[in-house]
């Protein structure tokens, strides 16, 4: 198992539309094992394969508390079938935008149709943090990221940041990590 490197805004790789998966072989595995390991570490509760530069439909997630046992979570080709018309808010972050958090309003509940490892076919009803995380992760296989639905003044400051600091070099996640419980820009 690695961990990988999480790309940073503005990469264009998580601006592409990530390929279906089509084999459910050892290399699938590996991969998604390499996903978990890397979401662990970040921390994070959910990864798309094209934050770690491969355009394929994978999410990890795991939405276990601290003090609760480890629930990894694996959606493949995920797509949402329905989504409820009653919308909630929560403050999403994106590991490919560290250390930037805003609410976002999304559907309060979704059914999200998916492949397991073995390529069975699932459908789960979902609401609260796990409907918000999924509809986060397919934005990532569809190349949207949270901060396509801030408003353009927020959105263009986090690219201007960001921007700038690829400029200069700072393409790793650890180059934004502070310790400071400061989250906002502007
Ligand atoms: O897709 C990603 O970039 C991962 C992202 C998932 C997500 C978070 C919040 C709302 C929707 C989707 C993250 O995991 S950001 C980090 C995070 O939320 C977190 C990290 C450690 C502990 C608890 C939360
Ligand atoms: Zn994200």
């Amino acid at each position: 198992m690695a961990i990988r490197d999480i790309l940073i805004i503005p990469d264009k790789t998580l601006r592409l539309i990530s390929e279906p998966v089509m084999r459910f072989d050892k290399e699938l595995r590996t991969l998604v094992d390499d996903m978990f390991e890397t979401m662990y570490a970040a921390p994070g509760i959910g990864l798309a394969a094209v934050q770690i530069g491969v355009p394929r439909r994978i999410i990890t997630m795991d939405l276990a508390k601290k003090d609760e046992p480890k629930a990894p979570q694996v959606f493949i080709n995920a797509e949402v079938t329905w989504k409820s018309d009653d919308r909630s808010t929560y403050e999403e972050g994106c590991l490919s935008i560290p250390e930037y958090y805003e609410e976002v309003e999304r559907p309060a509940r979704v059914k999200v149709r998916y492949l397991d490892l073995d390529g069975k076919q699932h459908e789960i009803d979902a609401d609260g943090l796990l409907a918000t995380c999924l509809q986060h992760e397919i934005d990532h296989t569809n190349g949207i990221l949270f901060i396509d639905y801030i408003s353009k003044l927020k959105r263009d400051m986090v690219l201007k940041k960001f921007k700038k600091a690829a400029k200069r070099g700072d393409t790793s996640r650890a180059a934004y990590e502070s310790n400071t419980p400061e989250h906002r820009i502007g």
